[in-house]
């Protein structure tokens, strides 16, 4: 009797399987190709982008979408597959291309930003290839081959409370496996879902499908955000209140007028690191000469926020405070700015960014031409000769660079970004070139003595460049800005730092004073040397150039430097630090940086908070509604 039941239940399982096959087939075929679409993609665009574990996501992404296939039937099923396919296909074929050119995704920005990559149109051509095309061979073949199916074979359509359960049991294991997945990219890495920063790294954890889906997402939801108008008494008072705010100090007003300026942003030089000795040696000793051939800020704090580098640079260009959320290189990438590059090219300069790195990342090709810099020298105009940690060495890159440098027509604006020294510092390559080496002891292998001998690495390749550009004259007819781009030392690994350093007292006021970095500007023939001590950020240093170069910018949020009066740094997490009080915005605390112990909120300190949250929200509104477009205009 049991085995009975058994082979009747037996019966009816298979038979109930064999059916839901018979009438699903279309998704499944569908479902499997594109699986392997979507893997052979992964494959194709490189070798060591392929991680096998992405097939997890890719499987859970294309559930999510096939499932709503099963409150569909008949012709409508088809159709719908049809159109998933050929979205997901030319998809694909798009990334791919993009993919040639870029070495990176294809995000819904740089679509919308494509007018500004005009120069890339004729390359078009040349990185789509005839089998790419291979990709939309099945739709051609199956389309008609279903229709067939469906006319011969007599598919029994399964009732729609079945299809209901199938679809939210596909759609929920599809939700569930994906949530899992962004939990952890969020874990490793927590602004890589919004700031996107690294898209070739998050589609390899998430899957090209899912990128897509989620940058789409981040896209709209700013959108969203930005599409209320704002009232005009609010514009006014926005413009009123940075037209006051730019008052400028009469001290080296003009002092660059006609001579190059040449920046060097540098990956996570963290101002600790100077004139600082490790095992008897100087961790950066040729940066600590050119400290003492130079005015150099010891008070100078990074700013950024989710956008990191691009940050620094969006920063450092424009004056303006990085996006609330997300990276602003993305975010703003369509907007009218004023930007340095911009202005200087206003003045017959020759304006450059110079960065060896993926011309995608951060968006650079797209902002660099908001920007208006006249040229953006890539990963692609460089010879690849030499790799330490993400990328070509600094010592190359800079080298190169130089090279390039004495070609510009002058006067020019050089902008450098260095890469060498970037998280997380295990790739010392360059002591195989007989360079000194630094002995840091017990730090040895952690990450802390890494970034030691990191940045001794660079500060190497710098000093090197520095004292060419002194030899060969240019560094008398030009001025040099060099400063750190933001932290490196993560705050799980700070005890380190603070062991290093000595330091007894662990709390926010602490750590925020390990948050400088370097800024050093240097004069022709080392005039104006010496150490300034005054409190300033990366907001800072736009509105200082502007000062010297007698730019006419009057929407900055920064102020120069040599204006002593009223001086404030600004975080983007409302935080401030006037060089008295340092404020901390998640505890809602003031420290008294002389004493180190906590004070109360006096109504000037609080006023000065509201002030800093008011100029944060005014910065959102100016580039949200990308005020800068009807100001500007001439
Ligand atoms: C790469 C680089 C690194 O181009 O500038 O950016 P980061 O990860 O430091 O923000
Ligand atoms: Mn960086």
């Amino acid at each position: 009797m049991p085995t009975l039941i058994k082979n009747f239940f037996n019966n009816k399982i298979s038979k109930q399987i064999n059916e839901f096959f018979k009438s699903n087939i279309d998704v499944i075929v569908f479902f499997v190709i594109l699986c392997i679409k979507l893997v052979s993609y992964g494959k194709s665009i490189s070798p060591e982008y392929f991680d096998s574990s992405v097939i997890v996501p890719i499987i859970a992404s294309l559930l999510l979408l096939f499932s709503f296939s099963f409150l569909l039937k008949n012709k409508k099923r088809i159709r719908y597959l049809f159109i998933i396919d050929t979205i997901v296909s030319i998809l694909i074929i798009a990334d791919l291309a993009y993919y040639r050119y870029y070495k990176d995704i294809i995000t819904v920005s740089a679509v919308r930003d494509a007018k500004l990559l005009i120069g890339v149109k004729d390359a078009v051509a040349d990185v789509i290839k005839i089998n790419d095309f291979l990709y939309l061979a099945d739709i051609v073949i199956f389309i008609p081959l279903f229709k067939m199916y469906y006319k011969k074979i007599n598919v029994k359509v399964q009732s729609m409370i079945a299809r209901t359960v199938v679809f939210l049991m596909i759609f929920t294991i599809g939700t569930v496996v994906d949530a899992k997945t962004f939990k952890k990219v969020s874990a490793e890495q927590p602004t890589l879902l919004t700031a996107m920063s690294n898209r070739i790294y998050l589609t390899k954890m998430i899957g090209n499908l899912n990128f897509h889906i989620v940058d789409a997402f981040n896209f709209t939801s700013t959108k969203i955000k930005n599409s209320k108008k704002l009232p005009e008494s609010e514009e006014k008072q926005i413009k009123s209140y940075l037209e006051s705010n730019n008052s400028v100090s009469n001290k080296f007003s003009g002092i660059g007028k006609g001579k190059n300026l040449i920046m060097i942003q540098v990956e996570a030089l963290q101002g600790f690191a100077i004139n600082k000795q490790i095992g008897g040696k100087e961790i950066t000793p040729n940066l600590n000469k050119w400290v003492n051939k130079s005015m150099y800020f010891d008070n100078y704090f990074y700013q950024v926020a989710g956008g990191n580098t691009s940050d620094a640079e969006f920063m450092s260009l424009n004056s303006l405070y990085p996006a609330q959320s997300g990276a602003a290189y993305y975010t703003y990438g369509g907007n009218t700015l004023n930007a340095l590059p911009k202005e200087l090219g206003e003045k017959g300069y020759y304006t450059a960014a110079l960065h060896g790195y993926n011309e995608g990342f951060w968006n650079r090709n797209v902002m660099y031409k908001t920007e208006d810099f006249n040229d953006f020298f890539g990963q692609s105009k460089y010879t690849d000769d030499e790799n330490v940690g993400l990328g070509l060495s600094d010592k190359s890159f800079l080298n190169q660079s130089f090279d390039k440098l004495q070609q510009f027509k002058q006067p020019y604006f050089s902008f450098l970004i260095t890469l060498s020294s970037h998280y997380p510092f295990n790739d010392v390559k360059g002591y195989e070139n007989g360079m000194d080496t630094l002995d840091v002891g017990n730090y040895k292998n952690t990450l802390f003595g890494n970034y030691l001998e990191g940045i001794h690495y660079t500060d190497k390749q710098l000093g090197d460049f520095l004292d060419k550009l002194e030899s060969s004259g240019i560094a008398d007819n030009s001025i040099i800005v060099l400063y750190g781009d933001h932290f490196a030392i993560p705050k799980q690994n700070i005890n380190d730092l603070y062991k290093f350093e000595g330091s007894n007292s662990t709390d926010d006021l602490a750590w925020y004073q390990y948050q400088k970095v370097p800024l050093l500007i240097h004069f022709p023939k080392d005039e104006n040397k010496g150490i300034n001590h005054v409190y300033a950020g990366q907001m800072d240093i736009y509105p200082t150039i502007a000062n010297m170069f007698n730019i006419k910018n009057s929407y900055m949020f920064g102020k120069d430097i040599f204006n002593t009066s009223d001086r404030k740094v600004t975080f983007r997490n409302g935080s401030f630090t006037d060089g008295k009080v340092f404020y901390v915005s998640w505890t809602n605390t003031y420290y008294d940086i002389k004493t180190g112990s906590k004070i109360n909120e006096t109504p000037e300190l609080k006023s000065a908070k509201e002030k800093s949250s008011k100029e944060l929200e005014y910065s959102d509104e100016l580039l949200n509604h990308n005020l800068l477009k009807s100001w500007t205009k001439k």
